[in-house]
């Protein structure tokens, strides 16, 4: 249910050949035992299908392409979409003053993607403009951080006067899956932006290989020297100093006279809730002095920041289409390294470019065993026939001379396991398509099992959500945050494999994604106004539940023609 909490496969064969009875009796029970009660409160039924699955997809985009010297062509649009320049900064999104070689996908990713057809508001670009400056002010080893850093080394009270001091920092703690770490900086960030804090990112083992920094004039990652750096891996639920325990256990004086220097803030999927707190404007205002936040989670929690009487009317003007949050702080933040974009440019030219459409097809499969699963590969199949994301194959006939209306089609596949690109590269090539189409399966990698901890594991990782996002037609699978950031990344709103129960292909196998936005898996289901329980995905037309987990919440447009 929570994916990412199973524990890491430590070796190959553990995956592939001696997978544990015991050990999977216990994650199913586990599974059964988290998963029922959480179903049965909320009796939340899927929304009929029918209406999305209605839905056409062929918006119209502009698509760029590159030519071999590396000059913008367009294909289908107008001579002035062409002009690399227009996009190169993203609609304003991209602050000018990055040196260019140290990061070349910063202004280079305007090459391999369609320009955005959501416009980020004047008013988010003012205001990372001016987070720039609050970083460069207050970000590592200013005059301004070393003394709010000895703050925290003074001990873990102070008067409020001092703790007004002109820099407040969230630290973002890294711990998950990478799908969850690019969604949960990007949360913590929006979190920093509204509450004007400074994001402080842990680098953890790779994010300082995977990522630029974000920033023109300083450093985004927390110094290796950073105070409380050795307690990050000991956080957890049961934390004495989180902000849950400390009101569980009536610590927190409510005094004004003290405050303490730092608060942990447990925001992961097993938190409880005191820790669900967070989200009441009444807690925020409590700890808004704090000058150090430390935050690990490994949810999406915008969705619930818009349900915020003190947040919302900001969120609604820095976004005013609600379904692009992580779309426009996705395309800021994230930047991949120079040796990823090697990873990503070097596979698009050699098997996407040159294909008429570009179509991802991401599979994550939450089973206990390994696959390849064949009520997965008959879900892969039933809904990109049946849903037109591919066209049929004629098992009868040898050949079929292609039509002259025929294209080319290239297929990213991703997935751990090769099973399943095998299957449908070897369909396409020992049947005709009966539209003539030429379809190309291409796989980049298959690593088997998750290696949070591996360097080439995750560049490759990172390199392969970045592609599945710079296609035109997107399949994911459900619950996965990994499809999440391809989706966000991309503007694309998939159709979502739906969650197979029970060894069962799911009828249908997939619907239309509302939204490109993620999901936040683990949301508080609490009215903070009237202190009781609620359903949250209820309260607000722009705030409702996933399709693809239906007790999570996403953000929605609420205009009627949901610009598909
Ligand atoms: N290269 C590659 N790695 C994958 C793939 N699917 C899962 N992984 C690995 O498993 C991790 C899964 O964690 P996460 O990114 O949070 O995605 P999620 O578990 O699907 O929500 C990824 O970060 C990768 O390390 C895949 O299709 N390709
Ligand atoms: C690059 O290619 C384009 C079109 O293919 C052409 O118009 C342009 O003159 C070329 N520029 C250089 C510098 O070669
Ligand atoms: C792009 O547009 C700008 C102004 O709109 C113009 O100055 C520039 O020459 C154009 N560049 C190309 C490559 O067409
Ligand atoms: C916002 O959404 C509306 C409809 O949902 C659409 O018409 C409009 O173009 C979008 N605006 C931007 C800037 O993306
Ligand atoms: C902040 O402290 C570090 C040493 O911890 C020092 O190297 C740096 O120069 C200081 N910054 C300023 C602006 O004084
Ligand atoms: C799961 O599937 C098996 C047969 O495939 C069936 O006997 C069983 O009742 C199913 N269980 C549930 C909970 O649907
Ligand atoms: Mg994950």
């Amino acid at each position: 249910m929570f994916p990412d909490q199973r524990p890491v496969r430590s070796s190959r064969f553990a995956a592939t050949k001696f997978g544990s009875k015991t050990m999977s009796l216990i994650k199913f029970l586990a599974l059964f035992i988290i998963a029922i009660p959480l179903l049965m409160i909320l009796r939340l039924t899927f929304p009929n299908p029918s209406s999305y699955l209605k839905m056409g997809f062929d918006q119209e985009r502009t698509l760029n392409r590159m030519s071999h010297n590396g000059t913008l062509i367009a294909e289908h649009g107008s001579a002035d979409s062409s002009n690399m320049s227009k996009d190169k900064f993203l609609g304003g999104l991209l602050a000018h003053g990055h040196h260019e070689g140290s990061c070349l996908s910063r202004y280079q990713s305007s090459l391999y993607r369609k320009t955005s057809p959501y416009k980020p508001s004047s008013y988010l670009i003012s205001k990372l403009r001016s987070y720039e400056e609050l970083h460069k002010r207050c970000g590592p080893y200013t005059e301004s951080y070393n003394r709010t850093l000895k703050q925290l080394q003074l001990g873990q009270t102070q008067s409020i006067s001092s703790a007004n001091s002109e820099c407040k920092y969230v630290v973002w703690v890294s711990f998950s899956g990478l799908g969850n770490k690019i969604l949960t900086i990007a949360s913590a960030f929006l979190y920093a932006i509204l509450t004007n804090r400074v994001l402080l990112v842990d680098p953890g083992k790779e994010i300082h290989d995977l990522f630029c920094e974000p920033f023109p004039d300083n450093s985004w990652l927390l110094p290796n020297n950073f105070p409380l750096k050795s307690k990050f891996d000991l956080y957890e639920q049961k934390s004495p100093d989180s902000y849950g325990n400390m009101l569980k256990n009536n610590i927190l004086s409510t005094s004004s006279e003290s405050l303490p220097s730092f608060l942990y803030l447990h925001l992961a999927h097993d938190y409880k809730d005191h820790d669900k707190l967070f989200f009441c404007d009444q807690h925020q205002k409590s700890f808004s002095e704090v000058p150090w936040l430390i935050m690990k989670t490994d949810n999406y929690f915008v969705p619930s920041l818009f349900l915020s009487p003190s947040f919302e009317p900001e969120l609604i003007r820095l976004f005013p289409n609600k379904s692009t949050v992580f779309h426009h702080l996705g395309r800021y933040l994230f930047h991949p390294t120079n040796h990823v974009w090697g990873l990503i440019t070097r596979y698009y030219k050699a098997y996407l470019e040159k294909a008429d459409e570009r179509i991802g097809i991401q599979i994550r499969v939450f089973e206990i065993e390994a696959g390849p699963h064949k009520h997965v590969m008959d879900q892969i199949l039933a809904c990109t026939l049946q849903q037109k994301v591919l066209p049929e194959v004629d098992k009868q006939k040898t050949f079929i001379p292609p039509p002259r209306t025929s294209s080319t089609k290239a297929v990213l596949m991703t997935s751990l396991s090769f099973g399943y690109f095998d299957n449908l590269r070897t369909i396409y090539w020992e049947h005709p398509t009966i539209t003539g189409d030429v379809i190309g399966v291409y796989q980049p990698s298959h690593e088997e099992y998750q290696q949070t901890d591996k360097k080439s594991h995750n560049r490759k990782a990172w390199a392969e959500m970045y592609l599945l996002s710079l296609t035109d037609v997107l399949v994911t699978s459900a619950w996965s945050t990994f499809g999440y950031v391809a989706q966000g990344l991309g503007g694309l709103k998939p159709w979502i494999l739906y969650k197979p129960e029970n060894h069962t292909t799911p009828n249908p196998a997939c619907g239309r994604a509302k939204s490109m936005e993620p999901c936040f898996h683990a949301p508080p289901f609490y009215d903070c106004k009237r202190k009781t329980g609620a359903d949250t995905g209820n309260l607000v037309p722009h705030v409702r539940h996933c399709e693809d987990m239906s007790w999570g919440l996403t953000l929605v447009d609420t205009d009627s023609n949901n610009d598909l």
